[in-house]
């Protein structure tokens, strides 16, 4: 009925399908998540909780609600789970406020060194609410310091301590974080959204049972829908529930709640495992091929998910670099990198993964000739024959692969 718009939404498809889906925090989820999240769910209004609602006629949203948290409790081992937040990020608000007071000091990660917005960058409101103390990476080995964590939390006493971020390559090591929480008296958050699915497939260590709070999207790795979560122990329910509604947010997005209950039942499946560990064995695969092809990652490589290519403060923007992968029909997102002297829009990095790639079914042998053609355009990212060979590469292999 609105071509305009249904035409976009058809050449967005058409570009999805054409092109590599590189961003380590993007996915394709399943028909079954996009159906229910454009159902008829979407008409209601549902502010409160299952059997605590302001509006009537909410019977059937609220066995719906019930199915998703009691799906994510069984899919997380969660004690506690809230599943309204909107997005990744409210949820990050509504344990600072279940946890601290306003003005409280709280420790991240650096966004520089792989943290994230909502950790307390003094452009983000998270940075102006609470007294935001940093920590980072050693710059010689790209990893997290934590022995500066300690000395940083000893010296600052914060209410709260973050761990994860969003462009932080490695496994983190949850168990130090809690005993450096346990020694300073902190409350533990563990910001998982990008490797939640990796979580869910045992590839990465569980943050939920050393954690107080645990907070992550839900459309990562772990191909949901757009949206996000919290899970903590149940001393600390009734004040996360009210800081996520009323002290947050409106009515909750009821179809997305559906779309995550469906997201929670496909992560309980075991191909979900298999793919989580063909996720990291591919991300491995990508990184040695572009180490090898002389390119420096942050950190040497991956554990995860993810890579963080670090072109150094003289070599290629981040700008320049993703610029060039796009006109190839390789995208990827450009990223600061640890110790970055440059702007946020111009960096000295870009941030790539494998998690969309796999879903499509690449494997290893894919990532060699993908890693190839990203260490051949970077180093001829001006010259257009190298990027319309390369550009026609992208597209035969891309469209060979099927996206769900
Ligand atoms: N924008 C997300 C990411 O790409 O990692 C973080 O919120």
């Amino acid at each position: 009925m609105d071509k305009e718009v249904f035409d976009l939404i058809a050449k967005e498809e058409t570009r999805q399908k054409e092109q590599l889906e590189m961003i380590p925090s993007e996915n394709y989820v399943s028909p079954a998540v996009r159906e229910a999240t454009g159902s008829v769910l979407t008409n209601k209004y549902a502010e409160g909780y299952p059997q605590k609602r302001y509006y009537s006629g909410n019977m059937v949203i609220d066995s719906l609600e019930t199915l998703a948290i009691e799906r994510g409790k069984k899919l997380f081992g969660a004690e506690h789970i809230n599943v309204q937040p909107y997005s990744g990020s409210n949820p990050n608000f509504a344990v600072y406020l279940a946890a601290c007071e306003l003005g409280d000091t709280i420790l991240a990660m650096e966004l520089t060194h792989g943290g994230h917005l909502t950790h307390g960058s003094s452009v983000n409101l998270s940075g102006k609410m609470f007294k935001f103390v940093h920590y980072g990476v050693d710059l010689a080995t790209g990893l997290i310091d934590y022995e500066s964590v300690y000395r940083i939390a000893k010296e600052h006493k914060p209410k709260l301590i973050v761990a994860g971020g969003s462009a932080y390559p490695r496994i983190i090591d949850f168990g130090r974080f809690r005993e450096i929480a346990d020694e300073v008296g902190a409350k533990l958050l563990v910001d998982m959204a990008h490797f939640a699915g990796l979580v869910v497939g045992k590839v990465y260590p569980d943050p939920v049972v050393v954690a107080d709070f645990v907070t992550s999207s839900t459309h990562k790795t772990l191909r949901g829908p757009r949206g996000g979560l919290i899970i903590c122990k149940s001393a600390y329910a009734k004040d996360v529930d009210r800081w996520v509604f009323p002290g947050l947010q409106g009515g909750p997005l009821e179809h997305v709640i559906a779309a995550k209950a469906v997201c929670f039942g496909e992560a309980m499946h075991p191909d979900f495992k298999s793919y989580a560990e063909q996720i990291v064995r591919n991300a491995k695969v990508l990184a040695e091929t572009l180490s090898k092809g002389g390119l420096k990652l942050s950190s040497g490589g991956t554990d995860s998910h993810l890579i963080l290519i670090d072109f150094g403060r003289d070599g290629l923007t981040g700008k320049e670099a993703s610029d060039a992968l796009e006109k190839v029909g390789i995208i990827v997102n450009k990223n600061t990198v640890p110790g970055e002297t440059r702007s946020p829009f111009i960096t000295s990095g870009i941030r790539l993964g494998t998690p969309a790639l796999t879903t499509r079914g690449m494997t290893e042998k894919e990532m060699v000739l993908i890693g190839n053609w990203i260490v051949e355009v970077l180093a001829a990212h001006l010259d257009e024959t190298v990027l319309t060979k390369v550009g026609k590469a992208v597209k035969e292999l891309s469209t060979k692969f099927m996206v769900p």
